[in-house]
């Protein structure tokens, strides 16, 4: 098994050999589904991974525009369509200064698997801009934003390709991205998802990911007849995902007691409360400013510069901000303080050797492509009421929400436990029950 595995991996390296995030990526990937594809004769021989990590389409275009002083500003576009086979491209946009295709391919990798298991007809894409939206003028988004769809309109629609948020594209960037495909297309159609709730977005599309990450936390609690109430949270990231896990962690009778962004982290051992937490949201969403500022807003708590928040104490790990963000010596230092339990909130945060860790100690591990797949799922919901041109309300999304992370526990049951042991393998389930779906429609449909 190891040499199939290897003999794989090493094909893929030789062509992706400089994009380690996406070979980070596919490697999780492989050394779970290639036995299962081994003993079963279906999947046997019909190179249907070596099909899956190549993107059926990758597009990458200049985006010119111009800065408040007048000055040309060239940033690089992208768009990866990974896979189709069980709906159209689905998946969020990225603007950040480390966009480049490694980190989008494995983004879009990751997607055809989350995606898959949301249940909903969704294939899987990515795509984004190394631009770099920190200290930039709402003017000078709306710009960059025009000028990025002035390119990307050619290569979506609803029911090619359907692109949302990701870290730096929130409901401001979807309005401005929304409002030049509208123009440039005469349409007004459910293309984009994270719309507002006033021009055809879902209601808990905003708190969908953060509220799911802790919905599957739950779950797995439950698995130990354990619960999410009296525990300690670390939450790192303060944007989308971090904020709405923070929320429905209060919700949930539990105690938050961190929060960050690339500067640092700060620490309140007294709980980032309600209040507390609508202070970080306006920081956040309306001022965009800097975690740092919340000791100045709460003196008793403190801030440490350019440090992770994973050597506090904690029952309940939850990693928000972005990839690799927690390592080997993290997770050591998460068990040594007794953590039990890590749902990842952003896309791949934790690094192969943490992952090793986690397993070996048997605590409850979650990766982000079941734990996080409440976002994209519930773009699905959003997607399903612009084709019905209804609004559903808050609660019969959010109990779609519930049902579907419920569901997508279940499958990472049926695939990733070991009946012998009882241990709940999440990395195997999620990879295997991602994979059948899809290597089932693609066998159906042919070399294509
Ligand atoms: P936001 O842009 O709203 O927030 C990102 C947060 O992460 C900010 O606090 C940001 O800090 C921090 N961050 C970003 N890059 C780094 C870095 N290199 N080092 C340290 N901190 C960093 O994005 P989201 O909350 O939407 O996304 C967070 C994660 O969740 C990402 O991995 C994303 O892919 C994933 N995700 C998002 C979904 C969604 O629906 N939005 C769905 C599923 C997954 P700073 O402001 O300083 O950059
Ligand atoms: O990583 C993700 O799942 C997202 N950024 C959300 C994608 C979506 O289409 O809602």
């Amino acid at each position: 098994m190891k040499h199939k595995i290897e003999g794989f991996l090493d094909l893929v390296r030789q062509r992706n050999g400089l994009e380690p995030e996406f070979l980070q990526a596919v490697e999780e990937v492989a050394e779970t589904v290639i036995p299962y594809i081994v003993q079963h004769d279906i999947y046997h021989g019909k190179n249907i991974l070596l099909r899956m990590v190549e993107p059926e389409r990758a597009v990458m275009f200049r985006v010119n525009w111009v800065d408040d002083s007048g000055e040309i500003q060239v940033n690089r576009g992208y768009r990866i369509q990974m896979n189709s086979a069980i709906g159209p491209y689905k998946g969020g946009l990225r603007f950040h200064p480390t966009v480049n295709m490694s980190i989008l391919k494995f983004l879009a990798f990751e997607q055809v698997f989350k995606n898959s298991l949301t249940t909903l007809p969704m294939g899987g894409g990515k795509g984004g801009s190394d631009f770099d939206p920190k200290g930039k003028s709402d003017n000078e988004i709306m710009r960059f934003c025009h000028a990025f769809m002035s390119e990307l309109f050619r290569h979506i629609g609803p029911n090619t390709d359907i692109p949302a948020g990701d870290i730096g594209v929130g409901g401001r960037e979807i309005g401005f991205l929304f409002g030049m495909y509208k123009k440039l297309k005469n349409e007004f159609t459910g293309v984009l998802t994270g719309k507002g709730v006033t021009w055809g977005g879902s209601l808990i599309r905003p708190e969908a990911t953060g509220y799911g990450t802790v919905y599957f936390a739950q779950k797995m609690l439950q698995t130990k007849g354990n619960d999410i109430k009296g525990k300690t949270v670390t939450i790192s990231g303060s944007g989308n995902v971090a904020q709405f896990a923070a929320e429905k962690v209060l919700q949930l009778g539990g105690k938050v007691i961190t929060l960050s962004d690339s500067s640092g982290y700060i620490v309140d051992d007294n709980g980032i409360d309600e209040e507390k937490l609508a202070y970080v949201m306006d920081l956040k969403n309306n001022k965009r400013g800097r975690i740092s500022a919340y000791v100045e807003a709460y003196p008793s708590a403190r801030f440490f510069p350019n440090k992770t928040p994973w050597g506090e104490l904690c029952d309940i790990a939850l990693p928000c901000a972005t990839q690799n963000e927690l390592d080997e010596s993290d997770a050591k230092t998460l068990l040594d303080n007794g953590c039990v339990c890590v749902s990842e909130g952003a896309n791949m945060p934790s690094t192969k050797e943490a992952i090793v860790l986690f397993q070996r100690a048997k605590i409850l591990f979650a990766p982000g492509k079941a734990s996080n797949a409440g976002g994209v799922a519930t773009s699905g919901l959003e997607m399903t009421q612009n084709s019905l041109r209804y609004n559903w309300t808050r609660k019969e999304v959010d109990d779609k929400l519930k049902e579907i992370m419920g569901n997508i526990h279940d499958k990472c049951i049926k695939y990733g436990k070991d009946e012998k042991t009882g241990y709940i393998d999440y990395v195997k389930g999620a990879n295997i029950a991602g994979f059948v779906k899809v290597a089932d429609a693609m066998l159906a449909q042919g070399v294509v």
